[in-house]
């Protein structure tokens, strides 16, 4: 295999946290709340929000950052696009995932896996298998479920839920039994905001008070890093930095489309003993690198 890709999931470079700023970003299937989740987190409000809309089509396309003083600190949200049936291929999700470390290139303190309450799908669980692929096991100890619709009456009994359903309950277990609940309709609940930050704050503290700064996100630091520092012109330096990271991003996708074919041929031997089949064929994908 490629030595640097060997590398990438052992060599997690992490920094000390200087300052009390957050860094999140958010992930999951298509239509389950991420924008809104994003929007009530920064209490953002008419045209300053990230576009959210109860659509058969995923409404978002790209990773976007937003920022806001949120309780006296500094928090910057990371919009990403939703796996979904037809819109976004895997391919397209992963690389906009990996953007968010360009947007957020010293390092990301959560990795928030946001379901719908009471509507878990194969797409959720194979956002966990991208997060692996793009940010390294490690990622796992920064990571934290969201389940939104809180307004709905099985919010009430969420652990029940949870525990009634085994791939759930598996996918809980491996962000360490973190979660959280929001009613994004009631923008104006600070509470759930805040309970999300006690976790994400508690993570950090576990994790020695440092964000999360794998290989990939170190990559992108680096590259903008030596761009800063470079006497090029600005728009010259961000396209030089966008090409360096997607020539990153395609070596690690071709990785991953093999190691993904091999789990789905060991899958479909296993498939007797192993029920949950993911919803994407990653075989075709490699096509497409
Ligand atoms: N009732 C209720 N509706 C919600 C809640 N959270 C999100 N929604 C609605 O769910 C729909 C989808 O929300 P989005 O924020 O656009 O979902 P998304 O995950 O960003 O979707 P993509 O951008 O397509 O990936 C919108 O109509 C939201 O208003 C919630 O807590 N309660
Ligand atoms: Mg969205």
């Amino acid at each position: 295999c490629d030595k640097r890709l060997c590398r990438r999931n052992s060599a997690s470079e992490n920094t000390t946290e200087s300052s009390a700023e957050r860094r999140i970003v958010l992930l999951g299937r298509s239509g389950v709340g991420k924008s809104a989740s994003g929007n009530t987190i920064l209490g953002l409000r008419g045209s300053e929000q990230f576009r959210s809309d109860c659509s058969f089509n995923s409404v978002t396309e790209k990773s976007e950052a937003k920022s806001a003083v949120v309780a006296g600190r500094e928090v910057k949200v990371i919009d990403t696009p939703g796996l979904s049936k037809g819109k976004h291929t895997p391919q397209h999700v992963f690389n906009e995932m990996m953007k968010s470390c360009l947007l957020a290139e010293e390092g990301l303190h959560a990795f928030v896996l946001v379901i719908e309450l009471g509507r878990f799908e194969k797409n959720d669980d194979e956002i966990i298998y991208l997060l692996k692929k793009a940010f390294g096991k490690e990622a796992l100890k920064y990571a934290v479920v969201l389940f939104t619709h809180g307004d709905r009456p099985s919010s009430q009994n969420i652990e029940q839920n949870i525990q009634a359903n085994e791939d759930l309950k598996n996918l809980v277990e491996m962000c360490g039994g973190r979660y959280c609940i929001f009613n994004n309709t009631s923008m104006n609940n600070k509470r759930q905001v805040r309970e999300l930050f006690t976790k994400v704050d508690e993570m950090v503290q576990v994790n020695g008070g440092t964000a999360y700064v794998g290989e990939i996100v170190g990559i992108a630091r680096t590259i903008m890093r030596e761009l800063r520092e470079s006497a090029t012109d600005y728009s010259d330096r961000l396209s030089t930095a966008w090409r360096r990271f997607c020539n990153w991003v395609v070596t690690i996708w071709v990785a991953m489309c093999e190691s993904f074919t091999r789990f789905l041929e060991n899958t479909i031997i296993l498939a007797r003993t192993f029920p949950h089949k993911p919803a994407h064929n990653y075989s075709d994908l490699s096509q497409m690198c």
